[in-house]
Parts: structure tokens; sequence; C-alpha cells
């Protein structure tokens, strides 16, 4: 059979239409290829990456050193699963444990599968060291989160759209509402509790910030009460939000923290999206030896779990993080950017606010959630050559890749600027 390449947008994005499932509604763009901050249509249109495939691309499209330690694994070894060891993994669970300071890793896929094990970890943890009885361990999880798109993670969604019609869902999760202490206080009276499941940012709630000490006073609600604290850094870790993780919330270290993020330590923290730099499946598991030793074999797994490639790659991702200071330049160039946009602010009516930290930002548009005002503007932004996405109705999620520079940066907040300046509402 004749495989042809589409030769325009149109044609691809007809294919798409035919011949794939609609679960997406993308914006009209085809992308073709990537090099840092930027991606070419297929007509060869340029554009800056402003959603970073979701925070996956962090240190940039195609970067070369990730690029090479793939490519060169996949000449040698691809996969042996867990059936046997391979001279890839212990190698990088050493390098990925020490960087982020814990004893074990867990190596998954995707996300959500990420999360999926930290539940079960969580769950085994209460039975075998916390003493809850069996079958009623409880977890306790924030209005508006994401976490995934499991049937089991997806139970404890308050997104109709993610949830309805894909019941039953799977109990034993409770859900307070988000950057509320008082809530948490009250959920941890249980005896049952296992864990407090959290995204130290809300992605997919619009960039939703939390006050500057939930992050830190809720973990010591937790300890005090003796439930884990989860921490879901699939879209915040790896230096997104000016800091390696942003469990070490917004701290003033300059730096010193990134190392050894112990200003909020997670005791099981999740990782994916960037821990590949966008170019393979990578996610992990991290907790400390009286946790992680709650799983035994036959207990959890994946066929391509800790799979050479893998491991070469997530070694490559964070030596890029670290040896290009990207925490550092998140940090630096998100203050440029909130401050840009808060100036937009107060000279739009269109925009009412910004918000967010490192080069995790959004703008909340000022229209109803429903009117296609923040699409139409993304559409509009398109059209002058930057990237973004709506989340929410109204709300725009700015997540360029860290290795953006000074001017590529003046360059973006321009575009952004005369497409909400010369923005005509529908
Ligand atoms: C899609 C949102 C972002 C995540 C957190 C786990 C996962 C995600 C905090 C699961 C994934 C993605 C998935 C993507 C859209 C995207 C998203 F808008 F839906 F919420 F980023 F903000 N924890 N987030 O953000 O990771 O299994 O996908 O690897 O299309 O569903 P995954």
């Amino acid at each position: 059979m004749e495989i042809k390449n589409p030769q325009t947008s149109q044609e691809a994005m007809t294919l798409e239409n035919v011949h794939g499932a609609h679960n997406y509604h993308p914006l009209p763009v085809v992308l073709d290829r990537g090099e840092g901050v930027y991606v070419w249509d297929i007509e060869g249109k340029q554009y800056f990456d402003f959603l970073s495939a979701y925070s996956a691309v962090n240190q940039g499209h195609c970067h070369p050193r990730i690029v090479n330690a793939m490519t060169e694994q996949a000449q040698k070894l691809t996969l042996t699963s867990r059936a046997f060891f391979n001279s890839n993994l212990g190698k990088y669970e050493q390098f990925v444990t020490s960087f982020f300071g814990y004893d074990k890793v867990l190596p998954m896929n995707t996300g959500a599968e990420a999360v999926e094990t930290a539940i079960k970890i969580a769950r085994k943890w209460a039975y075998d060291i916390k003493g809850v009885p069996a079958n009623q361990a409880k977890i306790i999880t924030c209005s508006e989160n994401f976490h995934g798109r499991t049937t089991t993670i997806v139970s404890f969604s308050t997104d109709g759209v993610a949830t309805g019609g894909f019941g039953p869902y799977t109990p034993g999760f409770e859900v307070i509402p988000y950057n509320d202490l008082t809530a948490l206080k009250a959920a941890l009276e249980d005896p049952n509790v296992a864990g407090f499941l959290v995204e130290p940012i809300q992605g997919e709630a619009g960039v939703n910030t939390p006050d500057d000490d939930y992050i830190v006073q809720a973990h010591a609600l937790c300890k005090a009460a003796n439930v884990l604290f989860i921490a879901d850094e699939v879209q915040t870790g790896i230096a997104r939000t000016g800091a390696l993780l942003a469990t070490c919330g917004k701290c003033t270290c300059a730096g010193a923290c990134e190392r050894q993020p112990t200003f909020a330590k997670a005791d099981v923290l999740i990782l994916g999206k960037a821990l590949s730099g966008g170019a393979y499946p990578v996610s992990a598991v991290l907790a400390d030896n009286e946790i992680m030793g709650v799983i035994h074999p036959g207990q959890h797994g994946s066929t391509f779990g800790g799979n050479p490639v893998a491991a070469e790659v997530g070694i490559a991702a964070l030596l890029v993080i670290d040896e290009e200071h990207l925490a550092q330049n998140a940090r630096t160039m998100g203050e440029r950017f909130r401050e840009a946009m808060e100036q937009l602010a107060s000279e739009s009516d269109l925009i009412v606010k910004a918000r967010g930290r490192g080069l995790l930002n959004a703008i909340i548009i000022n229209d109803s959630p429903e009117s296609s005002t923040a699409w139409d503007l993304c559409v509009a932004m398109k059209d002058n050559g930057l990237l973004a996405k709506p989340t929410h109705g109204n709300i725009i999620r700015f997540a360029p890749p860290l290795v953006i520079t000074e001017d590529q940066m003046e360059a973006c907040i321009s575009i952004i600027r005369d497409t909400v300046l010369g923005f005509k509402r529908a």
C-alpha cells in the first residue's frame, strides 16, 4: 500500500479528521518541524511555540543532546522488558534519584501512569505501614485538578467533560477545594487518609497559582497527620516554574535549592513530560525507602517503563536543564513576561490580569468562559506567528520552551501586545 505525505496543511487536517478519533479540537495549524523555541508548519511558516507540548518540551524542540542520546541508544538496544536487567537503567536510577534527592525511583512512561503508580504506592503504604484497615484507604485530591485520563484518575476529576459517561468510578477519593488549608485540615482528621495528591500550580485549571505558603503549609499538615504528601509535578516540574521543582515554593535561595529541593519535599514525587524533553514518553515516581519499599515484585510495572532509550533520554534531558541553567532562565524570563502582561492588562480592557510563576503563565480574558474570545485571540496570535492555546474557555496559557532568549522573549511580547491591542471582538 502506498503511503503519501500530505502536501498541505489542509490535506493533513482532513486526514486526521477523517481517520482519527475526534478526541481533540486542535488549533488549525499543522506542525512539521521544530528547533528550540520555533516550530514550522507544512507551508514553512515559522512560529514561536508558547505551549511547549504542555510543558514537555522545556529544553526546546529537538534538543541535539537529547536527540543524540535517543538515536545512539536506539541503534544499540531499545527494549528488554523488566524480565531482564539492562545496562542503562541502574545508571539512570542512580542519576535521577541523586538529582532530585530521593532514595528510589519507579520508572513509567506517561504522566497518568506515574499518577496511577503514586496512588498504588500510597494505598499500599497505608495498609502495610500506617495500619489502615483493608480497602479503607482514602486519597484526598483538589477540585479542578488534572492528573490524567485513566478511569481511576477521571474518577476524582471535577471536570464534567473529562468524567461524564465514563462511570462507574473508582472509589476511595475525596475532593476538597484547592488552596484551602482549612478544608485540608478537616479532611485529614479521617485516620484512613493515605495521601494528599496535589498540583503545586493547577495547569489545566488555567495556571491556578495558590497562595505562596499553600504548598509548604499543606505539606506540614500532612506530616502532622501521618499522610503522604504526593506532588504531581508532571507539568510544574523540571524547571518550568523557575526552580527545579515547584514544591520548592517561592524560594529566595537564588538557585541553591535546585539540587536539594528540601523546602517542602514531597513524600511521593510524580514527574513526566519534560523528564524526556518531549522526545519520548518518560515518567517517574520518586520516594524514599520507607515508602517505595512497600512495592514488591509482581505488584506493579510496565513493559516499556525504564527501557534503555528512556534511561538515556532522561539523563540527557536533566543534564540540559542543569547545564543550561534553565530554572534560572525560566525565573528571569518569567518575571519579564508577567511584567509585560501586567502592563498590557493595564492598557487593554481585553485582559483582566496575568498570573503564574516562572514560565508557566496565563492571561485571563475579560469575557465569559463560553465566549470564543480567547480562542479567536489564539487564532489571531497564530496568524502573527505565536502558538498558544486557551484553557477553561477564557484563559490563555503561555508556556514557551525554557531556552527562550531575551531577544526572542521581547519579540514574543511584541506579537502578543500587537495582537491584543489590534483585536476586534467577534
Ligand atoms: C492531554 C491539560 C495540561 C498533567 C498533570 C498528569 C498529567 C498531566 C499535572 C498526565 C497532563 C496534559 C495532557 C494533555 C493536556 C495536558 C494538560 F490541559 F489537559 F491539563 F498540560 F495542562 N498530571 N497534562 O498536566 O500526563 O498521561 O498526558 O502524560 O491532551 O490530555 P500524560
